[in-house]
């Protein structure tokens, strides 16, 4: 198979690796073996809750998707039309409309949601893609629920910050320096969690009622050489996007040497903290999207168990 996924160190990516129809890329690691293996990284468990409250305010938003919308659909003022269902008086529920874009907040990335050269992972035409219908490949239904053995590296804590300035560039000697300190392996089929400590910097300047800064630390180009020799399953991180903003080369180049030529899942915006001041260095970590049909990702709420 030709593709784009030919790297341009000569390297090759995942295309084709799972078959030619698989839309689930790197995820095909975490096979029964390798998730029952996952379960020895449990120690205490302890259950963390990796994701950030879904709330208007307080969390970080890209401004073109918008702030989540909890909004009201039943509540006690709607008695009337519970008591032509039969409720008797004072008896009602409470029901919520919930009004999110896909990738503000904690979630995961389908692998149909980047393109490059006009095609996503396995080579598929990104033109597959319909406004109506979304993703007819590789939407998030199909990248589905998974579980694997996660491994933290705390960038910022092993190198003696609360957190990266914004902009940092991460990079492989970053990754491997932070590994050795850890004293921490890495196996195929792992799940990588990155800590730059940019949602405890979000915090920080808007408690302070300042804007947050465009600029992210996060992973830079380096960093896929790393994420490949390691063959992960998926990368996680606390920032936005996983990669440093500004893009470390062309525009979400992290994204498509991961996401568009390996197939790696990404996810984003993880609450990272807990488990670093707890000292975990490997857990059990559970995400589970909404399986939205064709959908380019999902909120998710991945649980750690240490
Ligand atoms: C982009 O970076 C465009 O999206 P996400 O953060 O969901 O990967």
């Amino acid at each position: 198979m030709t593709t784009t996924a030919d790297t341009a160190d000569g390297r090759t990516g995942n295309w084709g690796r799972w078959g030619a129809d698989d839309e689930r890329g790197s995820l095909n690691l975490l096979t029964p073996d390798v998730v029952l293996a996952a379960t020895q990284a449990c120690r205490t468990g302890k259950v963390y809750n990796l994701g950030l409250p879904v709330a208007r305010y307080g969390t970080p938003v890209f401004p073109y998707r918008g702030a989540p919308q909890r909004l009201t659909l039943t509540s006690q003022t709607d008695e009337a039309m519970n008591a032509a269902y039969g409720a008797l008086p004072g008896v009602g529920a409470n029901e919520d409309l919930l009004v999110l874009a896909a990738h503000n907040g904690t979630h995961m990335d389908a692998l149909c949601h980047v393109y490059a050269d006009r095609q996503i992972y396995n080579g598929r035409s990104a033109d597959d893609f319909t406004s109506h219908n979304g993703a007819p490949f590789c939407g998030i239904e199909k990248t589905g629920g998974f579980a694997g053995r996660a491994v933290l590296l705390d960038v910022a804590g092993h190198q003696g910050v609360d957190w990266l300035e914004p902009g940092t560039n991460i990079t492989g000697d970053d990754l491997e320096a932070c590994r050795a300190a850890a004293g921490v392996d890495l196996r195929a089929g792992d799940i990588l969690l990155v800590r730059t400590g940019w949602l405890d910097l979000f915090a920080d300047v808007t408690a302070k009622m300042e804007e947050p800064p465009f600029m992210q630390p996060g992973l830079g180009a380096s960093t896929v050489d790393f994420v490949v020799d390691h063959d992960l399953a998926a990368v996680g991180s606390d920032n936005a996007a996983i990669e440093v903003i500004p893009f470390d080369g062309q525009f979400l180049s992290v994204h498509i040497e991961l996401l568009v030529k390996r197939g790696i899942t990404l996810i984003e915006h993880l609450v990272l903290t807990p488990l670093a001041a707890d000292g975990v260095k490997e857990c059990l970590f559970v995400a589970a999207p909404l399986l939205v049909t064709g959908g380019t990702g999902s909120p998710i709420n991945p649980i750690a168990i240490a």
